[in-house]
């Protein structure tokens, strides 16, 4: 029979997201549930023409439960997420919260799925799975076919992340400043410190004794566990662009062995949810607005790093949607392998 399944932070942007994931891949349940807090529960939502009343999420929202899709927060992660393992749900968490735990398995589908292997819904076993972060999941669709057949020894990446990122009320926020700003009017800032439209900054997320953010070491440390290779160098600056929702990043790459453009265009145009929008001629490769609302990753202005010997370096420029391949999609792409 089809899994019983929660959506946990469903009034948010990645929550919402994972609604329309679900219906769109037509992903098979028997029942669904809407948990979110206290603040929000009592919201109605109609979902595959049903009515559904949101649930406040509490010790025994997870009872009979098979899956759980968690996006409410690193918190509340951790608060809940033991003890829907401990009723024996499965849960999908999209937080920081458990990613670099030695024993929860850190999944992009299309890279990693072995990491995963073993955990299904019908053992009656709980198990957590964690999503990683969205600019570490866009940049490995695109790196990953590369790493295969090269082998990456250092990659730096620079990001221009969306406010989709920072959740519905940066959204808000973008949108609201940009009129505000438009209109002579001093700009609201409160989910960030300082004007965000017609502007940019480093990523707002906390700065570290080596001077790097939390975001940045997410790219290196979460690189080196998908790939489980311990020795590949990342390095990352990542910036807060006036964008809405789908995350950009430049990746350059030094491999072991060489590579050339034309056989990576081709690896990367044969990769599972990867298109190559690389029209030199014409000046058009990704933006963010082409690849908001859709599935799959971007890339283009791949070509041979001058600075580097031979065939051994790429710079490619991806793009990808933030709440869906970079939070909802792929995980529900991981609730689908516990079918
Ligand atoms: C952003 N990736 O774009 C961040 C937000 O570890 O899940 C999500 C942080 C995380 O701002």
């Amino acid at each position: 029979t089809a899994p019983s399944i929660a959506v946990v932070g469903v009034t948010g942007a990645v929550g919402q997201e994972f609604l329309s994931v679900l219906s769109d891949r037509d992903f098979p349940y028997r029942s669904i549930k809407m948990l979110a807090s206290k603040r929000s529960s009592g919201k109605q939502y109609t979902f595959q023409g049903h009515d559904y009343t949101v649930e406040e999420l509490n010790e025994e929202s997870f009872n009979g439960v098979d899956i759980a899709l968690f996006s409410a927060g690193g918190s509340i992660s951790k608060q809940f997420g033991p003890v829907a393992v401990n009723k024996g749900t499965i849960v999908v968490d999209n937080s920081s919260a458990f990613r670099m735990d030695e024993n929860v398995p850190l999944v992009i589908p299309e890279v990693n799925p072995d990491a995963m292997k073993g955990i299904r819904v019908g053992t009656g076993k709980g198990a957590l799975i964690a999503n990683p972060n969205c600019s570490t999941i866009i940049c490995l669709m695109a790196a990953t076919p590369l790493h295969r057949r090269a082998k990456v020894l250092r990659m730096v990446v620079s990001t221009y992340q969306a406010a989709s990122g920072a959740g519905a009320a940066a959204m808000e926020e973008l949108e609201l400043q940009t009129r505000e700003v438009l209109d002579g009017k001093p700009p609201t800032c409160q989910i960030f410190k300082q004007q965000y439209a017609f502007n940019l900054f480093s990523h707002n997320a906390p700065v570290l004794e080596n001077g790097y953010n939390e975001e940045e070491m997410k790219l290196v440390k979460e690189t080196r566990k998908i790939w489980n290779d311990m020795n590949v160098k990342v390095t990352a600056t990542c910036i807060r662009v006036p964008v809405m929702r789908a995350h950009a990043e430049s990746i350059n790459l030094q491999f072991e062995n060489s590579l050339d453009e034309d056989t990576a265009r081709d690896i990367l145009k044969n990769a599972p949810g990867v298109v190559v929008i690389d029209d030199r001629v014409s000046n058009h490769f990704p933006t963010p607005l082409e690849v908001s609302n859709k599935d799959d990753v971007a890339v283009g202005r791949i070509r041979r790093d001058v600075s580097q010997e031979g065939n051994n370096g790429l710079d490619i420029f991806v793009c990808g949607d933030q709440i869906r391949k970079g939070a909802a999609l792929n995980a529900v792409q991981i609730a689908e392998m516990l079918l």
